[in-house]
């Protein structure tokens, strides 16, 4: 049963679990050149802005410019790295079932490809957001054993109520996070890393507020799903990532039941402070759309 109460079935040619065969030798080659577009784009772009773990994770899985990857290929290697596997599903898919194929690391990737119109962004995401965006990250042993640990901790809140507090830690480091490295502040985050303009903005743009990392205060912090975000939190390793999720959230969730929303441009006396964000963005965006 899921959160909001519906036993949600599979959509028609899906299995229980919602996957689907990936269909590789379906793929058109329109298809594969939307691919090819958008790996060329970004792997231009990522030395130098994507962290370490990442590029290494391209590398590993071979996922190049080619086309769009096989999973049956990539998952050799995968399982070898760090047991985990991609598996194909129609789109988004219950928060129940994707907990379940996390906490078993397995990836659910939306096995369809983005229209070329949609290249710069959609909403719902592809197999380009998912495979590339996600999963060279999987290859990293430390980060691999971090989802499999949010899987578990999604299934722990689904029973307590708490998705909406999980879903932005999610939120603020699956898909929006940022690593401090000797180097400077580095992409890990899959909604960042798989979009040209925000892997530009995430590092560079004055407008947004880089908070250090921390997980009750990630929790209070709502998030934007139509936008560049106005806050992104900033890990100083991925190990400090994990070791956070290995604590026991019961009392976290108790402080959390009383505590109110940080409004997403603030910053509190508490927060460490990397880059304090002039909101630019976001306040002409407001304006234009007045
Ligand atoms: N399903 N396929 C897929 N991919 C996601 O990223 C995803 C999902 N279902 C739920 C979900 N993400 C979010 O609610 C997470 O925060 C749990
Ligand atoms: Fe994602």
């Amino acid at each position: 049963m899921s959160a909001d109460g519906f036993a949600h079935s599979p959509p028609p040619g899906a299995r229980a679990d919602w996957t689907i065969d990936q269909g590789w030798s379906g793929y058109s080659q329109a298809e594969h050149q939307v691919w090819i577009t958008l790996y060329e784009r970004q792997a231009a772009l990522l030395p130098g802005r994507a962290c370490d773990a990442f590029l290494k994770g391209l590398e590993a899985l071979d996922l190049h410019r080619s086309g769009i990857p096989d999973f049956a290929r990539i998952n050799v290697e995968l399982n070898r790295l760090t047991g985990w596997s991609v598996v194909a599903v129609p789109g988004l898919v219950p928060d129940e079932v994707f907990f379940d194929h996390l906490a078993n690391r397995r990836f659910p990737a939306g096995q369809f490809v983005r229209k070329p119109e949609q290249l710069d962004y959609l909403q719902e995401p592809d197999i380009f957001h998912d495979v590339f965006g996600h999963v060279p990250m999987l290859t990293d042993p430390v980060f691999a054993d971090y989802m499999a640990a949010y899987g578990r901790g999604g299934q722990r809140a689904m029973r307590r109520g708490q998705l909406a507090n999980l879903a932005r830690l999610y939120w603020y480091t699956v898909e929006f996070g940022l690593l401090q490295t000797p180097q400077g502040v580095r992409i890990y985050g899959a909604g960042i890393v798989s979009s040209r303009a925000e892997s530009i903005f995430a590092l560079d743009d004055p407008s947004p507020n880089r908070l250090a990392f921390d997980l009750e205060r990630v929790m209070r912090t709502p998030y934007r799903i139509d936008d560049f975000q106005q806050v992104y939190f900033v890990i100083p390793s991925l190990q400090a990532l994990l070791d956070a999720t290995l604590q026991d959230f019961g009392p976290i969730y108790g402080r959390l039941d009383g505590a109110s929303e940080i409004p997403i441009a603030e910053i509190l006396p508490t927060d460490g402070v990397i880059t304090r964000g002039t909101q630019a963005y976001a306040l002409e965006k407001a304006k234009a759309a007045q």
